[in-house]
């Protein structure tokens, strides 16, 4: 099999950060695949199930060696990453979650990838309050105390930053999915719908918005209209169970479903209420999309659906040989479920509808399946939403004919991997 394709060995497992050259595909693949079914087992006998290993000779830890627990040393290198040249100081900064390292949906919370402003600021629950302010009835001051009175609910949400695959805005950069897609988490909230906290202050009639601001240095605040407030919005205290991690706000976080990133406001300790948004720093010069025309596009809070081919992908190349292969990856949009995902194997000539394993929730990450033979020649790789309400992800050249390549936001653009015979996969863009 050819193609036009010329390009270098990508970085392997574990050193993808580096910013790959900008390969851009010409060719055409045919389609893999014809191959009998292969087995996916090697023969026994075999000294690594017969022989009794080390670990079956002792007694292993007493229950109180890890009073809080760990993952396996196997998994250390499951971790965070940053790309050093995106984030010159590591304060106001961000880092990636290894999406090539998980399955299922849920993030575990010590990979939920961070993004500060000036970075994570360690809050005393104390000490720490929640004041409603502004067109409000009676203003109002809650303890961490106050907050556990009201009744509370659990909903598993994502979190995308709204810059989240914005360095591809011009081409294929960044040679993993940790780097292209890792701004994002999915975790399970324990929190209080916003509506009843403000409900107790009493929204005045002209109250038509909301600013929350952050107890960082900061002081994070974004205009948020009320009828989101009033719908789904929490104020979280707990992801997965136990209290937000300090990087993720402990200990209190608005959740906002669905919306940008950047409104989750952590370290929550205010919420004025207004009767028009504040146009601040975060909705002015940032997290907005300047289009070729010089006008820009504002109040984008929505999330478009999206979805990325975790595995094979450039920090995890198939690393089997040909036969039977599994593809899988995560999908979400910010307007309800993923009913359905399609994945190709040949840059989009023919189209597959993936299985969708695991629970399928509005405003939550979804996991998909791809099972194949491969017969060893290149793949390009991609997967491609479709939301609940009937919206496509759109190719990344749909995108720049809408937007141009100014933005560095909302790009939800189908992604690429160009796999070669030996499995190691690269982030591509075919033209
Ligand atoms: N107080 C405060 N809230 C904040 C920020 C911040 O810097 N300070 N960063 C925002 C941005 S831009 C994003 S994308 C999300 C990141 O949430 P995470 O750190 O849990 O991933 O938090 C938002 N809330
Ligand atoms: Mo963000």
């Amino acid at each position: 099999m050819t193609t036009s394709y010329k390009g270098h060995k990508p970085p392997r497992r574990g050193d993808g950060q580096l910013p790959s050259r900008r390969a851009v595909l010409g060719g055409a693949l045919g389609l893999a695949g014809g191959a009998a079914a292969s087995t996916v087992a090697r023969a026994a006998p075999e000294p690594a199930i017969t022989d009794i290993p080390p670990w079956m000779r002792y007694l292993g830890d007493p229950v109180d060696a890890a009073p809080y627990g760990m993952p396996s040393e196997h998994e250390a290198h499951v971790v965070r990453r940053t790309v050093s040249w995106l984030t010159a100081d590591n304060v106001s900064s961000i880092n990636f979650t290894p999406l090539h390292d998980l399955d299922g949906i849920i993030t575990p919370n010590g990979v939920c990838f961070e993004r500060h402003h000036s970075g994570a600021a360690h809050v005393d629950p104390a000490q720490h309050r929640l004041m409603i302010n502004g067109l409000v009835d009676t203003p109002l001051v809650f303890t961490m105390e106050d907050i556990l009175r009201f009744p509370r609910e659990n909903h598993v949400y994502f979190l995308e930053c709204a810059a989240n695959t914005g360095m591809e805005w011009r081409g294929a950069q960044l040679n993993g999915c940790q780097y292209t897609h890792g701004m994002i988490h999915n975790v399970m909230y324990t929190g209080v719908p916003l509506r009843l906290i403000l409900e107790q202050a009493g929204v005045k009639t002209n109250g038509k918005w909301i600013m929350p601001e952050g107890a960082d240095a900061a002081a994070m605040t974004r205009s948020i209209p009320i009828e989101k407030a009033l719908d789904d919005c929490l104020v979280a205290f707990k992801m997965n169970g136990e209290a937000l991690r300090v990087e993720q706000g402990y200990p209190l976080r608005l959740v906002v479903p669905g919306w940008e990133g950047n409104m989750w406001v952590k370290w929550l300790r205010r919420i004025e209420v207004g009767d028009e948004p504040w146009h601040h720093r975060e909705e002015t010069s940032k997290y907005t999309d300047l289009l070729e025309n010089g006008k820009a596009r504002r109040f984008t809070w929505e999330m478009d659906a999206k979805s990325v081919i975790t595995n094979p992908s450039p920090q995890a190349p198939i690393t089997h040989g040909p036969g039977h292969t599994v593809i899988t990856g995560v999908a979400w949009s910010g307007r309800g479920t993923v009913p359905r995902v399609d994945v190709t194997i040949d840059g989009g000539k023919n189209w597959q509808e993936a299985r969708m394993s695991g629970p399928s929730m509005d405003k939550s990450m979804h996991r998909f399946y791809f099972e194949f033979e491969w017969d060893g020649a290149p793949l390009l790789l991609q997967s491609r939403a479709h939301d609940s309400t009937g919206y496509v992800q759109p190719t990344k050249q749909q995108l720049r004919d809408w937007r141009g390549v100014n933005s560095i936001y909302h790009n939800n653009g189908i992604q690429t991997w160009y796999v070669d015979e030996d499995g190691v996969a690269e982030n591509v863009e075919i033209s």
